[in-house]
C-alpha cells in the first residue's frame, strides 16, 4: 500500500488512458496518472502494468506448482516464468520422492522441492506439469479436484475430447473456467501450427507434408548426456537411443506404432487438427532425430485450396504474433538450431512455391523445443489464464 501512495504522490497532471477489460464483464477500468518527476521504481511499476500482456492480472502475485521442477522443461519453466516477469510469490517445486528437500533457485531466491501432497495442501493459483505422461494421468487430477488448474505438458491428457490442446496464438480463446486440465501440445506440433494457423485463415490448408530434424534434448537430459559422451570419445554412456546420436540421424522419434509411424508422427497428424479446429487438413509426418541441442527443424510442405502471392506469405508471417521471418538466402538468413536456441519465438524462412504442384509452399521452421515447444507456451496458456481472468 506504501508503495502505491508514494507512487500516486508523484501524479500531478492527468493522462486518461483505457487500462483492461475483463473478458467476461463489460466493466472498463481507467486509470489516470502521470509521474512528475523521473519514475520510481513504484512509477515504473505502474508503467509496467500498464502496458503489460497480464493486464490487470500483473497487479496479482501468485504461487505457482511447477511439477518436474527438476527436470529439463521443468528448469526452463522456472527460467521463463522469470524472464517473463510472471507475477510470482512463491514457486513451489514438485519432484520425485529422491528430489524432495533439494533446492530450486528462482529470481536468486531458494525453494524447497516437496511432494506432491504437500503442494496441494499449499494452494498455488496454477501448477505446471512437466513430469511425464504417468504422473500427469496419477497427480492432475488429484490438483485439478482440489480446485487447482494444471497446465499439463506430457502427452497423457492431449488426444482427450474432454481437455483442451492450446497454442495461445491459435486457440487460447477456446479455454473456459471450466477447463482444470489444459494439455500443451507436443513441441514438433506446436512450432508447426504457429505458423500454419494465419496461412490457414487467408488460403485454407488442404495437405501437409512435414520431415522434422529434432534436437536430443527433445529426450531429455540422458539423451543430452550420450551425444556429448560420444563426442568426446566416450561410448561407455548409457545409451538412450539404441544407435549412436553423434555423427548419425535416426529416423525414430518416440515408440513404432502399428500402422508402421511413429507416436511422435501421429501427434504431428492428430495434435494439428484439434489445435487447428478442423479435421480437414490432412497431414503426413516424418521424424528425425539429430545430433543438435538447440532447437527442432522442420521443412513443411503446405498445400493451400487456394492460390498466394509470396510477398503476402511473408506479409502475413511477419505480422504474426510470436513468429519472426528470417527469410535472405542471399545472405545465408534462414532459421537453425543454433540461432533459435533460448528464444520464445519461432523462426520461419526458405519461403519458396514449390514448383511441382498448384497452390503449394514450401517453408523452414525452427523452435527451441525446451521454449515455444514446451516452457514458453505453457507460461503462455498460463498468462492468458491471468488476463482472462481465469487464474
Ligand atoms: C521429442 N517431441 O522431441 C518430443 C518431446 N516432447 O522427442
Amino acid at each position: 500500500m506504501y508503495k502505491w501512495i508514494t507512487a500516486l504522490r508523484q501524479i500531478k497532471f492527468g493522462v486518461f488512458h483505457k487500462f483492461s477489460t475483463f473478458p467476461r464483464s463489460r466493466t472498463k477500468f481507467y486509470i489516470i496518472f502521470v509521474v512528475q518527476k523521473p519514475p520510481t521504481p513504484e512509477g515504473l511499476q505502474i508503467f509496467h502494468i500498464n502496458n503489460s500482456p497480464l493486464g490487470l492480472g500483473a497487479l496479482k502475485k501468485m504461487k505457482i506448482a511447477v511439477v518436474g521442477a527438476t527436470g529439463l522443461v521443468g528448469t526452463e519453466i522456472l527460467k521463463v516464468l522469470a524472464e517473463r516477469n510472471f507475477p510470482v510469490s512463491e514457486i513451489i517445486p514438485v519432484a520425485s520422492e529422491k528430489s524432495i528437500g533439494k533446492q530450486v533457485e528462482f529470481k536468486g531466491k531458494q525453494f524447497t522441492v516437496v511432494g506432491y501432497e504437500d503442494a496441494i495442501k499449499m494452494k498455488p493459483a496454477v501448477a505446471i506439469f512437466s513430469a511425464g505422461g504417468s504422473s500427469s494421468l496419477a497427480l492432475a487430477p488429484l490438483f485439478a479436484e482440489a480446485g487447482i488448474p494444471v497446465i499439463d505438458n506430457s502427452s497423457a491428457w492431449r488426444m482427450d475430447p474432454t481437455k483442451k490442446l492450446i497454442v495461445p496464438e491459435v486457440n487460447a480463446n477456446t479455454i473456459t473456467a471450466e477447463d482444470k486440465i489444459i494439455a500443451n501440445p507436443n513441441c514438433s506440433t506446436i512450432q508447426m501450427v504457429v505458423v500454419m494457423k494465419p496461412l490457414h485463415d487467408k488460403y485454407k490448408i488442404k495437405r501437409v507434408v512435414v520431415s522434422t530434424y529434432q534436437s536430443v534434448t527433445g529426450t531429455g537430459k540422458a539423451a543430452v548426456d550420450q551425444l556429448f559422451a560420444e563426442r568426446a570419445g566416450d561410448d561407455s554412456v548409457a545409451k538412450v537411443y539404441p544407435h549412436k546420436i553423434d555423427l548419425n540421424v535416426l529416423p525414430h522419434i518416440d515408440v513404432f506404432l502399428d500402422n508402421g509411424y511413429t507416436k511422435e508422427e501421429m501427434k504431428m497428424v492428430n495434435e494439428t487438427k484439434k489445435i487447428m479446429g478442423d479435421d480437414s487438413i490432412a497431414v503426413t509426418a516424418t521424424t528425425v532425430r539429430i545430433p543438435t541441442v538447440g532447437g527442432h527443424s522442420e521443412a513443411v510442405n503446405i498445400e493451400f485450396e487456394n492460390d498466394f502471392d509470396l510477398d503476402e506469405v511473408r506479409r502475413l508471417l511477419s505480422e504474426t504474433e510470436g513468429v519472426i521471418v528470417q527469410d535472405d538466402p542471399k545472405n545465408f538468413v534462414y532459421p537453425m538450431p543454433i540461432t533459435s536456441h533460448g528464444k520464445d519465438e519461432v523462426f520461419v524462412g526458405r519461403i519458396r512455391r514449390d514448383e511441382s504442384q498448384a497452390n503449394t509452399l514450401n517453408l523452414w521452421v525452427v523452435a527451441d523445443n525446451l521454449r515455444k515447444g514446451a516452457a514458453t507456451n505453457a507460461v503462455q496458456i498460463a498468462e492468458y489464464m491471468l488476463k482472462a481472468n481465469l487464474l
